[in-house]
């Protein structure tokens, strides 16, 4: 061995020997954490949300210009991440819901086509299906087939989808008999009654619901006609959304005559419930006197499951329930879910979702606006729509809340 080939080998030693001590220092650096941050007392819920398309820098940070090169990279990768792939940001605890019949099958297969194909194949939320009767295998073989999240099938329990025992079912079906003669849509129908009472006080007490915080309700025969190119649920939550809808219109007075007295008489006996930035100049033209009958159409809603589980709802509906009204008249869950979120809520948490495009027969929500229409690639005809039409509450819903119209909306009243 040389002289030579000694310097080599004592050179090579301590170049190692930095590099071993820099990787030491750096690994220290990106790992440290502050001395009270032991796994015990770490709150993984105190993380702070990161919004699309921005990332923390590493923990600890890495000195230097290369430590901006990486987070630069980092920054780089999740901006284009989010471009290709919407689906890795963060997500919302949130599903689907959709309460069938196994006869449904084919008329919900194209509604799930319709939502999978717009919005959820990049976001793979869940899907709850909910049933009071055992989902048919052929129904749950087929509609697994169409979700790209998972597909959760729950049986209504019996108790919810019968008469309370407080109900004369002899004054109902007297009620029902003059319904029908009068000719009033699904007057003369018990599971129609019994699907109202559990769409307003049940759907979100079911099990399968449980560990979701956001739904969106799904029903057979509807359509999405734009593409929804962000996480609505997770924009609901950041923007402290409660309750989202697409279209508004009146409800027939035949089916809630004493739904508004009763709704007033809950009111005057709990008025702690009853929320300061109420909406009840979009529900009420007689600051709450009587009931004008606009309600947001319940076949379509994105919103908050705490809305439901809140106090107030849950004593509302429980007052409504004792009154008997689902049965002695023919309530929707329509008007009782409009009623509670123009109440209960701050009217800066309703929203109208008018850039998704929505159809449940016989009425359409196209977005008016062409470049709305355009960039999210709907197929809807804007001449259908039905939010600027005379008999629509949506212009009354922007008139009261100071919400600008969307562009050329006047050209779409008639
Ligand atoms: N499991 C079950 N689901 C039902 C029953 N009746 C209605 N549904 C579901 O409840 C929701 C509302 O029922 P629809 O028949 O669509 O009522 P609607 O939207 O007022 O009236 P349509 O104009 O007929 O659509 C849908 O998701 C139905 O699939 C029932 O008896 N059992
Ligand atoms: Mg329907």
């Amino acid at each position: 061995m040389n002289r030579g080939s000694n310097a080599r080998i004592i050179r090579f030693a301590v170049f190692a020997l930095v590099l071993i001590t820099c990787g030491f220092i750096l690994s220290k650096g990106s790992s440290y954490s502050g001395s009270s941050l032991t796994p015990a007392n770490v709150n993984p819920g105190a993380a702070k949300e990161v919004p699309l398309g921005e990332v923390n820098a590493p923990a600890g940070g890495v000195a230097g210009n290369a430590g901006a090169q990486a987070a630069g990279d980092l920054v780089n990768q999740a901006v284009q991440q989010s471009k290709v792939a919407p689906n890795k940001g963060e997500k919302v605890k949130a599903t689907f819901v959709s309460l069938a019949r196994n006869s449904d099958l084919h008329s919900l297969a194209g509604s799930i086509r319709s939502v999978e194909d717009r919005f959820n194949h990049q976001y793979n939320y869940d899907w709850v299906f909910l049933n009071d009767k055992e989902f048919s295998e052929e129904f749950k073989t087929e509609i697994s087939a169409l979700v790209s999240g998972k597909a959760i099938f729950g049986l209504i329990p019996a108790e919810q989808w019968g008469y309370p025992e407080w109900i004369d079912k002899e004054k109902a079906a007297l009620v029902r008999e003059e319904m029908k003669e009068k000719k009033i849509i699904y007057g003369d129908s018990v599971s129609y009654r019994h699907m109202c009472r559990y769409e307003s006080g049940f759907f979100w007490r079911h099990e399968a619901l449980e560990p979701y915080e956001f739904y969106w309700r799904v029903e057979p025969d509807t359509k999405i006609y734009c593409n929804i190119d962000y996480d609505v649920f997770k924009w609901m939550k950041d923007n402290n959304k409660a309750y989202g809808w697409t279209i508004s219109l009146p409800e027939y007075i035949e089916t809630i005559p004493t739904l508004w007295d009763t709704t007033k008489k809950f009111m005057a006996e709990n008025p702690q419930f009853v929320h300061k930035n109420n909406m009840m100049d979009w529900i009420s033209d007689d600051g709450g006197e009587t009931y004008n009958k606009c309600h947001f159409w319940s076949n379509f809603e994105i919103a908050s499951l705490d809305l439901w589980r809140s106090e107030a709802y849950r004593k509302y509906f429980e007052y409504l329930d004792k009154a008997g009204g689902f049965f002695y008249e023919r309530w929707g869950d329509a008007p009782v879910h409009s009623i509670a979120a123009a109440l209960f809520l701050s009217r800066d948490q309703i929203h109208f979702f008018n850039d998704v495009g929505y159809y449940h027969v016989p009425f359409h929500n196209c977005p008016v606006n062409k470049e709305t229409r355009l960039k999210n690639k709907c197929v809807c005809n804007p001449n259908e729509d039905f939010s600027w039409k005379a008999y629509s509450c949506t212009g009354k819903f922007h008139k009261v809340n100071n919400i600008p119209r969307p562009k050329g909306w006047e050209d779409y009243t008639g």
